[in-house]
């Protein structure tokens, strides 16, 4: 056998961990890795945009646990894509980011695409750092496997230097596990947790993105049943304010005991600050980071933190499962569940005329009934109130929404990753028209890759959530430049070979998205919407 490059090593140590799926665009410093990739078996979705690919390891990793990854030229290449990682990193999903970089040697000379690619990553991953040995790749790709897995799953970004890539390796090191061990909450903490819970009239956990019910593979709904506590998933920046969510803050306002399980006392739970968290209410913070433990006690206030414990999200709500004394049945866990569904009654009348823009209620409709005719579907949503919107109206078993990051762009991307990690999937993604033009190209990188799945744009011509500011904030007379065209996206889609629909009547929209399905191909359906600010759940209710 000849001797292996490096590029071998970081290629053979991908699919050791059991990577198959490579998301990708090429550049002069990963050339050497696309040519160890034939050997490795690992496939390549070649994408548009360096942001496409890092969105689309993102997806793979929320969908399938296992870490997503992008492979990204140096320099330009590298930039491209490190403001999707901030994506990843506020959702919590395990991925690399590897990129080609200048070689080492030339270093400080003025080399091609000469960036300082680690620290550019840094703010947004949970780790990042240059290559600085051929014999280290494989420990450096299997460290990268490792923290992007483990505690609070994120992001992780390594640079491999050209030189590193070409160089012949004799001995490579092979040390270096895939996985770390989880952190597991210690006995005495089980007890205090299922204490705090058992003696409190109305207690909640509220868990962070990892804990969502597809993401556990349904352990949110055995710890909520075992405990019967609600345990409650936030993934949005709209945090308690979530219309997808219902009269969440008033659920979470009236909680005499709170368990923080992998959840940050952040912007979306408004720090905890009464009366978003009562002042008298017990508050138990379990989680992966004990940084997390002290800035809880410093935001929430040491009388209400009754307890601080490390553990991973996955594992203490494993353990709290097992543990559990057995369900209460007091009328609390009912009062929550209605609380997270309500939606305002008069939704259910919202009907448009017959040749006028459509509600996105109404958009919402037509999707939720697609979604409930499929066998396993996928929702993505992403956009500004239209992604309000689709979140409040659309619930599908399985979500990958843009998150708690709130950027927005990801859908297409998302949509691809998702059809590639699901083949059988029904995979419908909801994007505002803004939203859907910064990854529109990736509608061919599908067609290519022969990836069926719907897009269904709320067309308002606006960047309406920056809009709806402008109107609250300034008035309507100093409400300027959020327009946009309404323009024919399914026209643009057709160019590149997918199939495209355009709505512009609520009758039109259930054959439209029927067609759409059944295309075979990739499919967006524009539907011209009615330009609303996103709902406001809780604030209809209390009205
Ligand atoms: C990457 C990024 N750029 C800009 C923003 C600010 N932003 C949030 S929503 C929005 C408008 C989105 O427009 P569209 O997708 O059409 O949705 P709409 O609000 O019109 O329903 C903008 C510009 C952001 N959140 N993320
Ligand atoms: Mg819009």
């Amino acid at each position: 056998m000849t001797t292996p490059r490096g590029a071998d090593i970081v290629a053979q140590t991908l699919a050791r961990a059991g990577v198959k799926q490579l998301f990708s665009l090429s550049g002069n410093h990963i050339m050497p890795l696309y040519d160890a990739a034939l050997d490795a078996d690992l496939a390549i979705t070649h994408t548009r945009h360096e942001g496409a690919a890092v969105h689309m390891a993102d997806a793979w990793g929320r969908l399938t646990g296992e870490p997503g990854i992008a492979v990204l030229t140096g320099g330009p290449g590298h930039a491209n894509g490190v403001g999707a990682l901030y994506t990843a990193l506020a959702s919590e999903s395990p991925m690399v980011l590897l990129s080609g970089h200048a070689p080492l040697r030339e270093l400080g000379q003025g080399s091609f695409q000469e960036m300082a690619q680690a620290d550019m990553a840094a703010p947004v991953v949970k780790a990042s750092w240059t290559s600085q040995s051929a014999a280290t790749l494989g420990d450096d790709v299997a460290r990268a496997i490792r923290v992007a897995t483990s505690g609070r799953p994120g992001p992780v970004h390594l640079s491999l230097p050209f030189d590193l890539l070409e160089a012949n390796v004799d001995a490579p090191s092979v040390s270096g596990a895939f996985r770390a061990p989880p952190q597991r909450l210690d006995e005495a903490a089980v007890d205090a947790v299922s204490r705090l819970l058992a003696q409190a009239r109305r207690p909640l956990v509220l868990a962070g993105a990892v804990m969502a019910s597809d993401r556990s593979h349904g352990l949110r709904e055995r710890l909520a049943d075992a405990l019967g506590v609600p345990v409650i998933c936030m993934e949005s920046p709209r945090g308690l304010n979530d219309p997808a969510q219902g009269t969440l803050a008033d659920v979470v306002s009236r909680a005499d005991a709170i368990v923080l399980l992998g959840k940050l006392p952040d912007f979306t739970l408004r720090f905890g600050k009464p009366p978003a968290i009562a002042e008298a209410c017990r508050i138990a913070v379990v989680d992966p980071e004990a940084a997390v433990l002290q800035r809880a006690l410093d935001v929430l206030g040491s009388p209400r933190v009754v307890l601080g414990a490390v553990a991973d999200t996955l594992a203490a709500a494993q353990q709290l499962t097992d543990r559990s004394p057995g369900p209460k049945a007091d009328g609390w866990t009912e009062e929550v569940e209605a609380a997270l569904r309500f939606r305002p009654p008069e939704w259910e009348a919202i009907a448009t005329r017959a040749d006028g823009p459509v509600h996105p209620v109404e958009v919402g409709r037509a999707v939720q009934a697609l979604v409930d005719a499929s066998r396993d579907p996928v929702l993505v949503s992403d956009g500004g109130e239209f992604g309000q919107w689709a979140q409040a109206c659309v619930a599908a078993p399985t979500r990958v929404i843009n998150g708690q990051g709130g950027s927005i762009g990801s859908a297409i991307p998302f949509a691809l990753a998702a059809k590639i990690a699901r083949p059988g999937a029904e995979v419908v993604a909801m994007t505002g028209d803004g939203a859907c033009g910064f990854h529109l190209l990736e509608l061919e990188t599908a067609v290519r890759n022969g990836l069926a799945f719907v897009v269904v744009v709320g067309n308002d011509a606006c960047w309406n959530a920056e809009h709806q500011i402008q109107l609250r904030a300034y008035g309507k007379a100093r409400a300027h430049s959020c327009e946009l065209a309404p323009t024919r996206y399914d026209q643009v889609a057709i160019a590149l070979g997918a199939h495209g629909e355009l709505v512009t009547s609520a009758a039109g929209l259930p054959a439209a998205l029927a067609r759409a399905a059944a295309s075979g191909k990739p499919a967006l359906v524009n539907v011209m919407i009615e330009r609303l600010p996103a709902p406001t759940v809780g604030a209809a209710r209390s009205s």
